[in-house]
């Protein structure tokens, strides 16, 4: 399944990455999360240019995690954050390129990306509905008005329902809707998890 890359883009990777994330201890996987968000990343290019300055910002936060990984080399979410933990939540709020700040960052996009796969699924055909609330009940609140009105603007240009289940490829729309259907929870576990994670260690609001 993760050997799949070379092949035509398909949003099964993405779900299989998420769904390896999850260990029996209840950890996150740094490796299948990324690969997952590099999927993620790929799917919202092929959304055209005024995904772009979406995109931009999630490649150069995954770039950064990934250099953290390979230099540390964490496995876990958790390691990550043990480590950077040890230098004292003074020291770890203070650093602006923090493993822990950047993740927060990609957790609460991830969010967006449940909401909006839940509405793609129950059946309502404006996506870019669907987009907007997703993002007001997720990332909006984090974001300075003028990245709210940019983020609007993007979603107007979403393909219509039918031609974004087409475009995960992943079959018929039937199909596609079944694998939503299938993969959602383990997005859920993971945002789960990784929550419960930040909120113990007080890291929800780190700059
Ligand atoms: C079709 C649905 C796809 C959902 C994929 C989610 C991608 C999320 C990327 C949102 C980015 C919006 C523009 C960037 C804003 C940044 O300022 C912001 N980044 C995020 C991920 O919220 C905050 O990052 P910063 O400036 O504190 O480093």
């Amino acid at each position: 399944m993760a050997a799949a890359a070379a092949g035509p883009f398909s949003l099964r990777e993405v779900l299989d990455a998420f769904r390896r994330c999850v260990t029996e201890q209840r950890e996150v996987l740094l490796e299948p999360y990324l690969s997952g968000w590099r999927g993620l990343i790929r799917f919202l290019q092929s959304l055209g240019a005024v995904f772009s300055f979406i995109s931009k910002d999630a490649v150069s936060k995954v770039a950064l995690l990934e250099a953290h990984r390979q230099q540390h080399r964490f496995v876990s979410l958790q390691a990550l954050v043990q480590h950077e933990l040890a230098a004292g939540p003074a020291a770890l709020r203070a650093r602006p390129d923090s493993g822990c700040r950047t993740v927060l960052r990609l957790h609460r996009a991830l969010r967006w990306l449940q909401l909006f796969l839940e509405g793609l699924r129950s059946g309502e055909p404006r996506t870019s509905v669907l987009c907007t609330d997703a993002y007001n009940a997720s990332l909006a609140e984090h974001h300075p008005w003028v990245v709210r009105k940019a983020a609007t603007v993007a979603f107007c240009a979403l393909p219509s329902r039918d031609a974004f289940l087409e475009i995960m490829n992943v079959g018929s729309a039937e199909e596609a809707v079944a694998m939503l259907g299938e993969a959602i929870p383990y997005i859920g576990d993971v945002y789960g998890i990784t929550q419960e994670l930040f909120a113990k260690h007080k890291l929800l609001d780190l700059p």
